[in-house]
């Protein structure tokens, strides 16, 4: 059996529990602690080190889902964490101060994914703010990141329909890329 190996990254509250909770078809890994920070997410706990659950694509391919704490306290997590990734699910919550800076911040602070299997990002609690503009996000990224290509979806993260078509997408990049390296000549035009 094949896997594959996706993170979970976003600021505290975006989903990433929520959404790994959605996904599994495991019992989820989670670690969650009292929130002593309700002015930054108004929920009852958070997450200290890790989620974890699984998934699989079909009969011989499994993805393993890792979750990291949104709170940068816990952020030695993050690089251990992301170290065996092959491609990140960044969630940003739309209802938060400053949503399109903080998902530049985390592409940036995770770019080392977006090179090795591809980086994809859903913006969650929409339905909570008047409008969330898809293109402000890709504009933004576009201004700052002129050469990246990265998707943005609106996904409710508590939603299996809506994390399985962002992961899926993020799982098809993995594998385009890994084909590419395995066999340049898939980039090279016309096929013979
Ligand atoms: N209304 C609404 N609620 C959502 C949506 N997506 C997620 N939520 C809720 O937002 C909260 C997200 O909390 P978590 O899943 O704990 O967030 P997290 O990213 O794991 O946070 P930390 O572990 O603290 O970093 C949960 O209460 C979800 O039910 C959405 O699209 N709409
Ligand atoms: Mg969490």
């Amino acid at each position: 059996m094949s896997e594959h190996v996706i993170l979970f990254a976003g600021p505290m509250g975006a989903g990433k529990t929520t959404a790994i909770r959605a996904l599994s078809e495991i019992e989820v890994v989670s670690t969650e602690a009292t929130n002593s920070d309700r002015a930054s997410a108004d929920k009852a706990t958070t997450t200290v080190a890790l989620d974890y659950g699984e998934i699989s694509v079909n009969a011989a391919e499994k993805v393993r889902l890792y979750g990291i704490p949104g709170q940068r306290r816990f952020d030695f997590m993050w690089s251990i964490l992301a170290e065996r990734a092959e491609g990140l699910v960044l969630l940003v919550n739309a209802d938060a101060q400053n949503p399109v800076e903080t998902a530049i911040e985390f592409v940036k602070e995770f770019f080392a994914l977006y090179e090795r299997g591809g980086i994809v990002i859903g913006l969650t609690r929409a339905d909570l703010v008047p409008q969330t503009l898809i293109e402000e996000y890709a504009n933004a990224l576009a201004d700052e990141m002129p050469d990246v290509l990265i998707p943005v979806f609106t996904v409710d993260a508590r939603s299996n329909a809506d994390m399985n078509v962002l992961l899926m997408t993020l799982v098809a990049n993995v594998e385009l890329r890994q084909a590419v390296t395995a066999n340049p000549r898939l980039t090279s035009g016309r096929a013979r």
